[in-house]
């Protein structure tokens, strides 16, 4: 049986418990990889009692194994393991099947708890209940998880960051360079690549684009560049319609929900002919897509980044878990982060003042 994307909470507790023996061949052949059974597992696992004694395991499960940004959050939840003295289990999801499976997995492992980054925040019922019947608590990280009515699950703490904040000093930070090279935003086209059926997506390139038209970029001039998945190649192939559609702007800003996007649209500038010095990109995020940027020996489109912190959201999420499960000690129900702008010229130094 395949897990349907929203089971109810009531739908997983209303299962009849089958005998303890069948529970435990489930579970063996969960660890042997059976996909199937997988899914069948928890739902019929007694909830197990909390023991105090046994050893801390900590699930960190990301949507996105290839993007830097969640490689670093689990660099520093490994560290947060080392000093701490627990196991992470480190799980990549990047579709609703692998996620809920991976609670099978974890519940499998005896962990107490799981980080999540969800692949699709609208799993976030299904997460719920299946993280309670198998006795993990649940924090997630960077995507809030929602409900049925597509409103935030508030009762489960999470990690995010301040987004129309961070969007709003990418906007900033653009004008800054629209000055300093002295052009006229009436004339401006600003490429905003999108991924909206995210919130934490959205609410960064509304902040961006409020702040861009409050100093006077006319909202004809914004030119939105869908993605169908958050990543470079999508964002590139978005972009490049989008320039395509618009040949009237000869000077482009460009900007999106993560650096990625952002590069996925400065690359699209270019395969248009734009030189860097008709294109200013700002990303969010200060992995590793943008220090390779930034290393380039000429500069690109790609300006300045709103650096986020890996080491808040993988560091400090885990020694979080770790103190819920061996203290007792409840996580705040929602914690915002805040971003430090970054160019070429101070990016070591920012990575340095935030512990990177
Ligand atoms: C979301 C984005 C990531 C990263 C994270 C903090 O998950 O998809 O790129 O910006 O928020």
């Amino acid at each position: 049986m395949k897990p349907t994307a929203t089971p109810s909470p009531d739908a997983a507790t209303a299962l009849p418990l089958p005998p303890a023996r069948r529970a435990f061949c489930r579970r063996l052949a969960l660890a042997a990889g059976s996909a199937a059974l997988l899914s069948a597992s928890v739902l019929s696992a007694p909830a197990l009692a909390a023991d105090a004694a046994a050893p801390i395991k900590i699930g960190f499960i990301i949507k996105q194994v290839d993007e830097p940004w969640f490689q670093d959050e689990w660099r520093h939840a490994e560290q947060a393991a080392k000093d701490k003295g627990f196991t992470l289990i480190k799980i990549a999801a990047p579709d609703g099947d692998k996620l809920l499976s991976a609670i099978d997995n974890l519940a499998a492992q005896r962990a107490q708890g799981m980080i999540v980054c969800a692949p699709d925040v609208k799993l976030g019922p299904a997460l719920q209940a299946r993280a309670r019947q198998a006795n993990l608590k649940l924090i997630s990280v960077d995507d809030r998880l929602v409900n049925g009515a597509g409103k935030p699950i508030e009762a489960i703490a999470h990690v995010g960051i301040s987004a129309s904040a961070i969007g709003a000093q990418v906007g900033e930070a653009l004008l800054a360079e629209v000055k300093k090279r002295g052009w006229k935003l009436a004339e401006v086209g600003a490429l905003r690549v999108t991924y909206d059926q995210l919130s934490t997506s959205k609410e960064r390139t509304d902040g961006s684009s409020a702040m861009l038209t409050q100093a006077g970029l006319p909202a004809a001039n914004i030119v939105s560049a869908p993605m169908p998945k958050a990543d470079t190649e999508n964002a590139f192939n978005a972009a490049t319609v989008a320039l395509t559609q618009n040949p009237k702007f000869k000077q482009w800003l460009v900007f999106g929900p993560n650096d990625e996007a952002v590069l996925g649209g400065v690359r699209a500038s270019e395969g248009k002919g734009f030189k860097a010095a008709s294109v200013i990109g700002v990303g969010i995020g200060g992995s590793q897509s943008a220090v390779n940027e930034f290393s380039k020996a000429e500069p690109t489109g790609f300006v300045a980044t709103v650096m986020l912190s890996p080491r808040k959201h993988g560091y400090d999420t885990a020694v979080a878990m770790f103190d819920w499960i061996k203290n007792g000690k409840e996580p705040p129900k929602l914690t915002l982060t805040s971003g430090t702008l970054a160019d070429r010229a101070n990016f070591k130094q920012v990575r340095t003042s935030l512990g990177l």
